[in-house]
């Protein structure tokens, strides 16, 4: 099967395009670079030293025998994304093409609307391409479990049954983001559940929660083909963050009270999360929604379990409770479903400890390369 993985140069999308193509997947990789260039911008690089994408994937054709086309440039560039689609001819899009940081959408309004212009603009320009020459073609695209908020009550995949004044029916599940780059996910949501309904297509919104670990099968054979590991605090993510901060030295930083509590997972999972989407296509006209998450930990949790694992290594650590730089609950009900991936024979890599010393390590072995003043949230919520 051929399958373009947009964003590909990127965290996930690395991982998953070595992954499908390991399995026997024809893979193309579309990217415009564009992460790289922020990273530049704010001064940051990723913990792990990438290689640039030309040799990276020159690198894993020599190793394991298998090609992966290459097509740089920009989705909300129609022109060159419809081009592609010709050239390539996919069967599945897996879609990761995005400005992914919340605080980078809140840095100011230049970013808010950057991050949703190429945001949505892109979706909708894979939308018109698919409906215009790959109707059949199925899409996957990365959502986030953030789209929902954190309601009081239990949070569905995707839809939920309602009884309301005598009546009932089966509506999209209310959404509460809680960043401009949240947002932006569920107005792609809306833009793909349209254009299923409207035009026939096929599509999987994966509302994924937030990404752990560095190193997946592929990603792990060599130097060159290693992934990018976020520590700063623009687009760091909080285990991640908390494992480099324990390497360090730094006290971890945990926002306010520490009780937000959200979904989490292995990136070995997510690797095997997107195959197994592809693999089991939503019908033409389904606007289908997995919630891709293993586990749910507060973030005070995890900023525990990772001190305890950085104590019996003999690294000395502390938890510090900052004023937090986000508007969003510090205490709150959080239930969400995950059965859908599960059910379609998902086996999840759930936090272990040899996974928490196997990372912390991985982090020890780079920690030369961590730049401290990065490390503190700069960007605040906030009116002032
Ligand atoms: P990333 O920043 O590492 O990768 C995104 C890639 O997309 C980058 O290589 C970037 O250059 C590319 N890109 C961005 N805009 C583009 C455009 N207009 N045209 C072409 N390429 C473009 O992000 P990631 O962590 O790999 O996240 C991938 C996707 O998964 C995102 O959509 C993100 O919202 C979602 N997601 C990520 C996480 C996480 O914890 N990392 C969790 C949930 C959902
Ligand atoms: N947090 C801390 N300390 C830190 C970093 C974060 O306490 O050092 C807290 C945040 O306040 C928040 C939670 O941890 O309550 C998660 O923050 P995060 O930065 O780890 O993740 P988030 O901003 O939600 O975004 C990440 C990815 C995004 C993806 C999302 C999935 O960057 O692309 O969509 O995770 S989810 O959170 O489920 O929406």
């Amino acid at each position: 099967m051929k399958v373009l993985v947009i964003g590909g140069d990127g965290y996930c999308g690395w991982a998953t395009a070595l992954h499908l193509s390991s399995r026997g997947y024809d893979v193309g990789i579309l990217d415009n670079l564009i992460r790289r260039h922020w990273d530049a911008q704010l001064g940051v690089e990723t913990l792990t030293p990438i290689s640039p994408i030309h040799q990276r994937i020159e690198r894993w054709n020599n190793l394991s025998g298998k090609a992966v086309d290459l097509y740089v440039g920009d989705i909300t560039d129609y022109a060159f994304l419809s081009k592609t689609l010709r050239e390539f001819e996919p069967e599945a899009i897996v879609h990761f093409g995005e400005q992914r940081s919340a605080p980078f959408s809140m840095i100011d309004r230049e970013h808010a609307v950057m991050t949703q212009v190429n945001n949505v603009v892109g979706t909708l320009n894979i939308l018109y391409a698919m409906k215009e020459d790959f109707p059949d073609c199925h899409l996957v695209k990365l959502g986030t479990m953030g789209e929902y908020g954190t309601p009081n009550i239990d949070i569905e995949e995707g839809y939920i049954t309602i009884e309301h004044n005598g009546r009932k029916d089966t509506l999209p599940y209310p959404k509460q983001p809680g960043s401009f780059y949240h947002l932006s996910k569920v107005h792609d949501s809306h833009n793909i559940h349209f254009a299923c309904k409207i035009w026939g297509l096929r599509a999987t919104d994966l509302n994924q929660g937030v990404v752990y670990g560095v190193l997946t099968e592929e990603t792990g054979i060599d130097e060159l083909l290693i992934n990018r590991l976020d520590y700063d605090g623009v687009f760091g993510t909080a285990l991640n963050r908390f494992c480099i901060q324990a390497a360090i030295g730094h006290p971890l930083t945990v926002y306010g009270k520490g009780g937000q509590t959200r979904g989490f997972l292995d990136i070995r999972d997510t690797v095997r999360c997107i195959e197994l989407a592809i693999t089991n296509p939503a019908d033409a006209g389904q606007f289908r929604v997995f919630n891709q998450f293993t586990e749910l930990f507060s973030v005070y949790d995890l900023a525990l379990k990772v001190k305890n694992a950085a104590i019996a290594m003999g690294l000395d650590v502390e938890i510090n409770h900052l004023e937090n730089p986000r508007v969003e609950l510090e205490q709150h009900y959080f239930n969400a479903k995950n059965t859908k991936l599960l059910d379609l024979g998902l086996q999840p890599h759930y936090l272990s400890d040899s996974l928490l010393d196997s990372l912390l390590n991985f982090a020890i072995k780079y920690k030369g390369r961590v730049d401290e003043k990065h490390i503190l949230p700069k960007v605040s919520w906030r009116r002032s």
